[in-house]
Parts: structure tokens; sequence; C-alpha cells
């Protein structure tokens, strides 16, 4: 489709543009753009170099990196990062994030902060120019379990009415991330997603909030795929 195929664009692009020769150790985000990525490591040998690692930021990114016979490492082992490529729900003019669409936030930002260099890979779709604007389905907060009635009334109360606790599909019940905690999905009105450094702040203070899907200040550079075969650079 034109969205697998923009997906794909990103990725290649940012691949060779950001994953050097010298770099050792890469981080692989989640989602389904991110084996675009990976794809291209492969396809390019860059996975030759035996002494390159690759660190995952979820279940399924450990998954996809195990399939394609890369070298896996983990964060604590390697916790200087040399880049890390991962996709986004939307991205504004000034590479602020929603991301945890997928529920994988709180390991994605953890690499994301642990990488020198932090790149976003996105179809059309994702780029935006005041977050909230596409990506409708509020933004995620991980938060634990004993905690999300309390959290849900406080995001409520800070500007998300709104606010719902995210249920599975494929299984009764609410979303259970790969740390063992539930998700909230807040949406917030324009004004304050104009803001969502402050927006960040106040939703990371709330008591039992463990990550916000809020990426500010973290991105070097986002790569879209468009519709019409060409890319996207904000950076
Ligand atoms: O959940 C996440 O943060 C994912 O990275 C998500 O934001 C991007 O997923 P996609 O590449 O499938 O759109």
């Amino acid at each position: 489709t034109v969205i697998e195929a923009s997906k794909r664009l990103a990725a290649w692009t940012a691949v060779d543009r950001h994953v050097l020769p010298e770099y050792k150790v890469i981080g692989i985000g989640s989602g389904s753009t991110v084996p675009y990525v990976v794809e291209r490591i492969v396809s390019q040998g860059l996975a030759r170099n035996k002494d390159r690692v690759f660190i995952p930021t979820s279940f399924q990114s450990k998954e996809l990196i195990v399939s394609a016979q890369l070298l896996l490492g983990d964060v604590d082992q390697y916790p200087v990062i040399d880049v890390t490529i991962d996709g986004a729900d939307e991205v504004d003019e000034t590479l602020n994030c929603i991301k945890g669409g997928g529920a994988c936030h709180l390991r994605e930002k953890v690499l994301a902060e642990a990488a020198d260099t932090f790149i976003v890979v996105a179809d059309y779709r994702k780029n935006s120019d005041v977050l909230g604007k596409n990506f409708k389905q509020g933004v995620p907060i991980e938060v634990a379990q004993f905690a999300y009635a309390k959290v849900l009334q406080n995001v409520h109360l800070v500007g998300s009415p709104g606010a719902t606790l995210r249920m599975a599909k494929s299984k009764a019940g609410p979303v259970v991330t790969d740390n063992g905690n539930f998700v909230i999905d807040a949406p917030f009105p324009e004004e304050m997603m104009r803001d969502p450094y402050t927006l960040l702040t106040r939703i990371k203070m709330l008591t039992g909030v463990v990550e916000v899907g809020l990426f500010c200040h973290m991105a070097k550079a986002a790569y879209f795929g468009n519709q019409d075969g060409s890319v996207t650079v904000k950076w």
C-alpha cells in the first residue's frame, strides 16, 4: 500500500543517513515502521559487523532483532547508544512527538534519551504542525495499575475530561504493557498541545504516572515518506 511504501521510504532514508559504519550500538524502536529499518540494516550488510549490537525497546522490538538474526543487546549492558531509530504517532514542527500508540513508550523514551542521536521515521500521516491534529487517540500515559483510577481522575482535572483507560482488543480487560502497567489515553485541547513540554511536565508530576508519550526536545531529525515517493525531512 501507499502507506507501507512511505514507511519503507522513511526508514531506508534514515538508515542510509544515520547508521554510520563506526556506530556499534543501535537502538531499535517499536511499531510497524521500524521493521523497514531492520530490513534496510540487513540488506545493506550493516549487521555483518559482529561487534555491532542492537538494543530493543519492547518485546516486539526484541523479536524483530532476534528474527533478523542481529546481535541482541540490553540497555544495562550498553547504557550509551550511538543512534536510536523509532516511529511516532505524530510529529509537530519542532520535532515534538506523540508516542505510545503501541504502548511501548517507556522503554522507547529510555533508549531515545540514552542515544547520542534519536531519529524518527514515519509515514506522511504523522507529519503535523500541532500535536493532536491528526492523532486523535490522545496522549498515551503509562500508569501503575494500582494508581490508575486516581491518575484517570487527576488527568480529567488537569484538562482531559475525555481520558480513558486503554482496553485490549483480543484480551478481556485493559492493555498491560511490557512493564506490567496500564495505559491511559488522554486527549487535550489544542491550546495545551501547542505547548507539549509544559503538558508533559504537568502529567509526569501526577502520582502514579510512570511515563508520558510526549517526546519533547529529543529527536534530532524526522523522516516522512510521502505519497508521491518523495521524503520530507524535519530537523
Ligand atoms: O508506540 C509507539 O511509540 C510506536 O513507536 C508508534 O508511535 C509508531 O508506530 P507505527 O510506526 O506503527 O505508526
